[in-house]
């Protein structure tokens, strides 16, 4: 076992059964005229942590573990987007509406594909989520199950939603987690700051958090050993 210094106390992992989820660093919440945008939102708040989550991935590759992207995006059809989330708030241009990275959220249009500075690699497992949670509608579990991952080292956006979300879906199904805080963002950066204090506070009841710079020693300690 690996342990990390983290909060509430230290984290231990193993390689084989350890998986980096980063979720959402799609052009349509990190690019301007995205659905991120279309909301209101700063987005520089959310671009700012790239070189970070990138610096994560290719220490997570360098370990062996297995990676996992998602992105939240719709059906053409928009047949898993419910009214209620279509129809939410006074937004520009609302889900499946054309913008100027193809169809808001759809799968398969630019806005939907992660930003190349942390796209998948061949091989790198893809989930295309309806839900803010990554294990809501997806084979998610099923793909980690045969992959025999039970901790999951978590990075992307946004903090409070889409992050925050899927951390509680997989700790009620039994991983154990850790949030890498700073390859993390929220584009209210109180609403980051709070989000990551209330998953690990009652003990971790939620997960771990760490920065990057806790993981990135590790490298070079598993090097020495061998
Ligand atoms: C949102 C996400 N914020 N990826 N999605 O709608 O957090």
């Amino acid at each position: 076992m690996i342990t990390v210094d983290a909060l509430p106390y230290p984290f231990h992992f193993d390689p084989e059964s350890t998986a980096i989820v980063s979720i959402d660093m799609q052009r349509d919440f990190i690019e301007p005229g995205g659905f991120g945008a279309t909301l209101g939102n700063d987005i520089r708040q959310v671009a700012a942590i790239v070189p970070t989550v990138a610096a994560l991935l290719s220490w997570g590759r360098a370990l062996g573990l297995t990676i996992v992207h998602t992105r939240e995006a719709h059906l053409p059809d928009l047949s898993d987007c419910p009214t209620a989330k279509r129809m939410r708030g006074n937004p520009k241009i609302r889900i499946g509406d054309p913008g100027p990275m193809g169809r808001l959220l759809v799968r398969g249009e630019p806005g939907s594909q992660i930003i190349p500075q942390v796209a998948p690699l061949p091989g790198e497992l893809v989930v295309d989520k309806p839900g803010k949670g990554a294990f809501y509608g997806t084979t998610l579990g099923s793909m980690l199950e045969a992959h025999g991952i039970h901790r999951l080292i978590v990075c992307g956006v946004t903090t409070e939603v889409c992050v925050q979300t899927t951390l509680r879906e997989a700790n009620d199904r039994g991983y154990e987690c850790l949030l890498v805080e700073d390859a993390a963002a929220s584009y209210f950066p109180d609403y980051h700051a709070q989000t990551v204090e209330m998953l690990r506070s009652q003990g971790g009841i939620v997960c771990w958090t760490a920065p990057l710079k806790n993981l990135l020693p590790i490298t070079a300690e598993l090097e020495a050993r061998t």
